[in-house]
């Protein structure tokens, strides 16, 4: 299958970074919804990334949607999902949390970089960056209360996209997100980064290929 979309966006990469933790071999085409819109097009008329081609020809699209997907891929017993309900609904509030900090941020940055400049609405940026801020408050929060398991073979699919959205909120808009009244998401996203599955898959322009 190919995995269509740049590792600069943190829903390509969460599914980059689930594809090789699930055990599932993947193509990465590195192309952009923005500067190679039309062969991106050619691909999903949505234009929407990540974009995943099947193996039968099948385009999907939305990072959640692929995982899903992805998980019924996957051997039998090898998930990214906690099995226990308590777990499971952890794991459902903490990927939720980190999905809107990945919206907002996002929206931000579509803000500043698509918007002519006097075509910028303040408060809509205000309202966002406060979505984005409240949703990294209650991840940290979360962190304090209970760890996250970072090791191989123990993160979950709440760990996967809080450090996929901690790094690209650092690397995209780390002046509105002050990472030292976020220590603890500092901390996990520093060892998540470590793994394999994130080192190969490194946010940015670059090129998954398998190890
Ligand atoms: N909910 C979607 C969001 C995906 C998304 O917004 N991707 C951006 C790239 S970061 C995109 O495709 N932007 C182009 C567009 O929306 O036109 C997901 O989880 O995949």
């Amino acid at each position: 299958m190919q995995l269509i979309g740049m590792l600069d966006s943190p829903y390509v990469r969460r599914v980059a970074v689930s594809l090789q933790l699930l055990g599932l071999p993947f193509e990465h085409r590195s192309i952009s919804v923005f500067s190679t819109f039309d062969q991106f097009q050619a691909i999903n008329p949505v234009v929407k990334a990540p974009t995943l081609v099947c193996d039968n020809g099948v385009v999907l699209m939305d990072s959640s949607l692929i995982i899903d997907y992805a998980e019924s891929l996957a051997a039998p017993g090898r998930t990214l999902v906690p099995a226990g309900i308590d777990q499971r609904q952890r794991a459902l509030r903490l990927t939720g949390l980190a999905l809107a900090a990945c919206e907002k941020s996002v929206q931000i940055i579509y803000e500043r970089q698509l918007r002519p400049a006097e075509k910028l609405h303040q408060p809509w940026v205000a309202r966002v960056t406060g979505q984005m801020l409240a949703a990294c408050t209650e991840l940290e929060a979360e962190l304090l209360r209970a760890p996250l398991a970072v090791a191989d073979g123990a993160i979950d699919q709440a760990g996967v996209s809080t450090g996929v959205v901690w790094h690209f909120i650092q690397a995209m808009v780390p002046e509105l997100v002050n990472a030292a009244d976020f220590p603890a998401l500092q901390r996990f996203s520093a060892q998540a980064e470590q793994l394999p599955a994130f080192a190969a898959a490194p946010h940015g322009a670059s090129v998954y290929r398998q190890g």
